[in-house]
C-alpha cells in the first residue's frame, strides 16, 4: 500500500454530484504481520479525529496488530488517514504504558496498588466534602473518553456530589461549535450531514485546515472537486493551506484575513447577501427571528471597510459573498479558526446567519458543519461531563431540572443549577486560588494544551489542590499529580461515541489493557462505590457495572430530548454502519439531516439555553426569552467587531497563532508512539512568511526565540505560506519525546506563548490571538523539521538552505510498530 505519510489522502476515486461516494478501503498492518495472521478482526471507529471512521482493529496473540477502513461504514466508505493507519492502535504496545497507579511519597510519585491509590482520592473527597461541601471538588475531563464513562462521571458528579465545577478539553475545542448551536438553534446538535458534501454547489472552509484535521472528509471533499461539476471551495485561513490551494483551483476564493478579524469579515459577506437580494425573505420571515436587527448590525461593514479591518481584498470579499449568495447549495464547515480566534461564537453564528438567511439548512448540499475537533467531544457535551445538564436540558430551566432529577430518583436540589455552570479556565483559577481542592483530570493533558503554560504548571505544582490524573502514560500533566491513574485505552475496553454528523459508533474490546490499568467506566464506578452514593431511596445512585448497562440508562436520559438515542442499543450498533442521531420510534434508523421542516429547538420548553448577547455575553433572562417567543423560528444574532484582546505594538509587532499537523494528534502521547509519524514530524517548528524572515535576517532552519509577553519558546524556523505579519506555531510539543524520554525540551511549547482570555458567550480561550517578536538565535544549516507535503511546506520562492530543499523531513531513529507487548522496564518516576 502506498505511503500514506507522503500521499496523506489517497489515490483518487472522483464521482458525479448527486453519485454516491465509492468505496476504497485502506488498510495497514504492523510490519511483518501478514494478512492471514491476523486472528480477528473487531469493529470500531478511529478516535483520533472528530470524523469518526468506521474501522476494524486487527488482533493477533492478544495485541492490536493493526487497523482496516469498513467499506460499509457511512462516514468513510472504508476508508483512513495516516493518523487512523499508523497511530490509531500502535501506542497501545508500548512499553511506557501505565501499568499500575501511582501516588506521591515524598515528593515523588511511587508505584502503588488500586487500593492504596483510590483510598487517597476517597479519604481526602470526603475531608473535603465534610470541611467545605461540594464546592470543592472539580472534574476535568477529555473529549476522547467513551458515552458511557461520560454519563456515569456525569451522574457522579451532578447527582451525587452536586458539584457545578465540572468541564472537558472540550472547552479548549468545541464549545463555541455547541454554543454557536444554541444561540441559533436552541439546542446543540449537528444540522448538517457529509453526505452533503455530494450535493452542494459550494463548500465554504471557515478557519478549518480539513486537508490536515479530518484528512478522510477532505479526500471526499477531493473526489467532488476533482470530479466533473466541481463545487467551488472557499478558504477563510491566514495560512495557504492545501484547503487554500484547491479554493483557487476550483476557481473559489482564499481569503486571508489578519488573525483576530474573522467577525468584521463575516459581518462583511453578511452584508453583502443583504445589499444584492440574495436573502429568501419569505423563508426568513416565516423561520427566523432578528434578520432587521442583523442588517442594521452589519450595515457598517461594507467590502472596502472589510478589507481596511482584515487587511484582504475588497474584490475578494465580494467574490467570496457572490458564490455563497448564487450558489443554490452550500455546504459550510467552521473549526478552530474561529472558535478559537476572537470573537468565536458570534463569528461562528455568522456562519449559521449567513445560512439561514439564504434557507439553505435541512435540505440535502445545503448545511452546516460547526465542526467538532475530538473523536468523543460531542458526548461530553450530550452526557453531562461539562458544564451541560445530560440531553442538552437547560440548567436555568426548573422543569428540565426537575426531570432529570426524577430519572435519577435524586433531590433537585443536589442538581447544581443556581448558577451557570463553571468552565474550564475558572475551574483552574478556582484550583489555583485554593477553592477548589481536589481536581481529577481524565485523558487530557492541560500541561501543554492549555494557555499559558507557565501558569497550568504552577497550579497544577502546587500542593494547595490534589490532583488526580487518569491516563495512559505519564503525561506533562501526570507528573504533576498526586494520584496516577492507569487507564484502558481505545480497543482495550467496549463503548460508544458520536462523531462531528452525528453518527454514533459502537468500539468494541479487542485486547486486554496492560498490567492493573482499568477502564475510565471501572474507574469511576470504583470511585462511586467507594463514596457510597446513593439515590433518594437508599439504592446505589449509579444502577449500572458494564458499559452496555450504562449505555441503556442513558439510552432514558436521552429520551425525547433532540439527541434521542432510544432506537439504539449495541445490537443495533453492531450493524454495519454507524447510525445518527436522533433514532428513535419515528426514525428508526437515525437521521441525516435535523431541522428538514424547518422547525429548531428554540421554544422555551425546549431549549437548551435563553441565550446570550454576542458581544458581551450578558445573559437573556427566562422572562425575557419568553417574551420573544422564538417558538421554533431559528435566531439570527449579529455582533459588532472589536479589536482583539493583545495586538501588536512596537514591542511585538507580528501576531502569534497556532495549531496543528496531519501528522500528529495533539500532545502526541499516541501519535509519536508510531515510528513512521513521529518520523514524519519529529519536532517543533514556527512558521514565518517570506518577507518577515527577510526583515528579520531568518533563513530557513534557523533556531529563532519567539516571545510574548507570557513566555517563550525556542524551535527551528519554516519560511513557510503564512500570511505577513504571522507566526504559526504547532502545539503539540511538550517536554515528552520519543528519541530521548529523559531529555526535557523546556522551551518548544506553543502554550508558553498563548493567554488566558476567553470567548464571553462558549468560554473557549483564544489560542489563536497573541502578539509577538522573534529573533535569530544561531543558523542550524539544516531545515525546520517542519512536513514537507503540508500547510507547513518550505515557501516557493525562497528556496530553503541546506541539505533538505523541499523534501524538509528530518531523519529521526527508527521506532518499529512493536506488535508484541514487551515486559514492562522497572520505572522509576
Ligand atoms: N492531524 C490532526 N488532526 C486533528 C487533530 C490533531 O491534533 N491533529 N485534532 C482534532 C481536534 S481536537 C480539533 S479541535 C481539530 C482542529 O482542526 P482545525 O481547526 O482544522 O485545526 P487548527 O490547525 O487548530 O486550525 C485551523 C486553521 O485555523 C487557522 N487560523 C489561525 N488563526 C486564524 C484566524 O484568526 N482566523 C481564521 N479564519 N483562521 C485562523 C490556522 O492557520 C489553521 O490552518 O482537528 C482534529 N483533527
Ligand atoms: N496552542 C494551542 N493549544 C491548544 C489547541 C490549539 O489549537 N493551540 N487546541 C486545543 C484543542 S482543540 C484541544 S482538543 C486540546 C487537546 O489537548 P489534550 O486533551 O490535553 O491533548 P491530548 O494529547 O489529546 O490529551 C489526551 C490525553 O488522554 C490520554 N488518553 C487517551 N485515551 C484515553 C483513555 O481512553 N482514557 C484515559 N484515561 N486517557 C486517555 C492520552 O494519553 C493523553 O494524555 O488542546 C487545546 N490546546
Ligand atoms: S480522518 Fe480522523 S477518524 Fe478518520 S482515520 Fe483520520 S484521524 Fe481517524
Ligand atoms: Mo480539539
Amino acid at each position: 500500500m502506498a505511503d500514506r505519510i507522503v500521499d496523506v489522502w489517497g489515490t483518487r476515486t472522483p464521482h458525479e454530484r448527486g453519485t454516491e461516494w465509492p468505496t476504497r478501503v485502506d488498510q495497514h498492518l504492523a510490519e511483518g504481520v501478514r494478512e492471514e495472521d491476523v486472528e480477528r478482526w473487531v469493529p470500531s471507529a478511529c478516535v483520533l479525529c472528530s470524523n469518526g471512521c468506521g474501522c476494524d482493529i486487527a488482533v493477533t496473540n492478544g495485541v492490536m496488530v493493526g487497523v482496516r477502513g469498513r467499506a460499509t461504514d457511512a462516514v468513510n466508505h472504508g476508508r483512513l488517514g495516516p493518523k487512523g493507519l499508523y497511530g490509531s492502535w500502535a501506542w497501545a504496545n508500548s512499553p511506557e504504558r501505565l501499568t499500575r497507579p501511582l501516588v506521591r511519597e515524598n515528593g515523588r510519585l511511587v508505584e502503588s496498588d488500586w487500593e492504596t491509590a483510590m483510598g487517597r482520592v476517597v479519604d481526602v473527597s470526603r475531608r473535603l466534602l465534610a470541611e467545605k461541601g461540594p464546592l470543592s471538588h472539580g472534574f476535568y475531563t477529555s473529549g476522547q473518553l467513551f458515552l458511557e464513562e461520560y454519563y456515569t462521571l456525569g451522574v457522579i458528579g451532578k447527582g451525587g456530589l452536586g458539584t457545578p465545577h465540572m468541564d472537558g478539553n472540550t472547552r479548549l475545542c468545541t464549545a463555541t461549535s455547541a454554543a454557536a448551536f444554541k444561540e441559533s438553534f436552541g439546542t446543540d446538535g449537528q444540522p448538517g450531514t457529509y453526505s452533503d458534501i455530494e450535493h452542494c454547489d459550494a463548500i465554504f472552509l471557515f478557519g478549518h485546515n480539513m486537508a490536515e484535521t479530518q484528512t478522510v472528509l477532505w479526500a471526499r471533499i477531493l473526489d467532488r472537486t476533482r470530479a466533473q461539476d466541481p463545487p467551488k471551495v472557499v478558504c477563510v485561513d491566514p495560512r495557504r493551506t492545501k484547503v487554500a490551494e484547491e479554493a483557487v483551483r476550483t476557481g473559489g476564493v482564499h481569503l486571508a484575513p489578519r488573525v483576530g478579524t474573522n467577525l468584521a469579515l463575516m459581518n462583511g459577506l453578511t452584508r453583502e447577501l443583504f445589499a444584492h437580494g440574495w436573502v429568501d425573505d419569505q423563508w426568513v420571515e416565516h423561520h427566523t427571528l432578528g434578520a432587521d436587527s442583523l442588517r442594521e448590525t452589519v450595515e457598517p461593514y461594507t467590502p472596502e471597510e472589510v478589507a481596511r479591518v482584515c487587511e484582504v481584498d475588497a474584490e475578494d470579499v465580494r467574490r467570496a459573498a457572490r458564490i455563497f449568495g448564487e450558489s443554490r447549495r452550500v455546504l459550510s464547515t467552521v473549526l478552530q479558526g474561529f472558535y478559537q480566534s476572537h470573537q468565536a461564537t458570534a463569528a461562528s453564528v455568522a456562519v449559521n446567519n449567513m445560512h439561514l438567511l439564504r434557507a439553505m439548512i435541512g435540505r440535502p448540499g445545503a448545511g452546516v458543519l460547526q465542526m467538532n475537533g475530538q473523536p468523543t467531544a460531542q458526548n461530553t457535551r450530550e452526557c453531562g461531563a461539562d458544564g451541560d445538564l445530560p440531553g442538552f436540558r437547560n440548567w436555568d430551566s426548573v422543569d428540565h431540572v426537575r426531570d432529570l432529577a426524577a430519572l435519577w430518583n435524586v433531590d433537585e436540589l443536589t442538581i447544581p443549577h443556581w448558577a451557570p455552570p463553571t468552565h474550564a479556565m475558572q475551574i483552574f483559577r478556582y484550583a489555583e486560588q485554593g477553592s477548589i481542592g481536589w481536581l481529577w483530570i481524565s485523558a487530557t493533558n492541560p500541561a501543554v494544551s492549555m494557555p499559558e503554560s507557565a501558569r497550568i504548571r504552577k497550579i497544577l505544582q502546587s500542593r494547595k489542590c490534589f490532583t488526580i490524573v487518569q491516563d495512559l502514560f505519564l503525561t506533562e500533566t501526570a507528573e504533576f499529580a498526586d494520584v496516577v491513574l492507569p487507564a484502558a485505552g481505545w480497543g482495550e475496553k467496549t463503548g460508544c461515541f458520536t462523531n462531528a454528523d452525528r453518527t454514533v459508533h459502537l468500539s468494541r474490546k479487542a485486547v486486554e489493557p496492560p498490567g492493573e490499568a482499568r477502564s475510565d467506566l471501572d474507574i469511576f464506578l470504583m470511585y462511586a462505590d467507594a463514596m457510597g452514593f446513593t439515590d433518594q431511596d437508599g439504592a446505589p445512585l449509579v444502577k449500572w457495572r458494564s458499559p452496555q448497562e450504562a449505555f441503556d440508562a442513558w439510552r432514558e436520559c436521552s429520551r425525547g430530548r433532540p439527541c434521542d438515542y432510544t432506537g439504539l442499543s449495541y445490537e443495533k450498533l453492531s450493524g454495519p454502519s454507524g447510525i445518527p442521531w436522533p433514532c428513535n420510534e419515528d426514525s428508526p434508523e437515525g437521521t441525516e439531516r435535523l431541522y428538514a421542516d424547518s422547525v429548531f429547538n428554540t421554544a422555551p420548553d425546549q431549549c437548551e439555553t435563553y441565550g446570550h448577547d454576542l458581544l458581551t455575553g450578558g445573559t437573556v433572562s427566562p422572562t425575557q426569552y419568553r417574551a420573544l417567543a422564538p417558538g421554533g423560528r431559528a435566531l439570527l444574532k449579529g455582533a459588532a467587531y472589536e479589536p482583539p484582546h493583545e495586538d501588536t505594538d512596537s514591542d511585538y509587532p507580528l501576531l502569534y497563532s497556532t495549531g496543528r499537523t496531519v501528522y500528529h494528534f495533539h500532545t502526541r502521547t499516541k501519535t509519536a508512539r508510531s515510528a513512521k509519524l513521529n518520523r514524519a514530524a519529529p519536532d517543533a517548528w514556527v512558521e514565518l512568511s517570506p518577507s518577515d524572515a527577510t526583515q528579520l535576517g531568518i533563513d530557513e532552519g534557523d533556531l529563532v526565540r519567539v516571545e510574548s509577553p507570557r513566555g517563550a519558546i525556542e524551535v527551528q524556523a519554516r519560511i513557510g505560506h503564512v500570511r505577513p505579519g504571522t507566526v504559526f506555531a504547532p502545539f503539540h510539543y511538550g517536554t515528552w519525546d520519543l528519541d530521548e524520554p529523559a531529555r526535557a525540551h523546556p522551551s518548544r511549547q506553543a502554550n508558553e506563548l498563548t493567554m488566558t482570555v476567553w470567548d464571553p458567550v462558549s468560554k473557549q480561550p483564544y489560542f489563536k490571538t497573541a502578539a509577538c517578536r522573534v529573533r535569530k538565535i544561531a543558523a542550524s544549516g539544516r531545515p525546520a523539521p517542519a512536513p514537507a507535503h503540508t500547510a507547513s511546506a518550505p515557501a516557493p520562492t525562497r528556496p530553503p538552505g541546506g541539505e533538505g530543499g523541499a523534501d524538509a523531513v528530518t531523519p529521526s531513529r527508527e521506532h518499529a510498530d512493536a506488535p508484541e507487548r514487551p515486559s514492562n522496564p522497572p520505572r522509576s518516576v
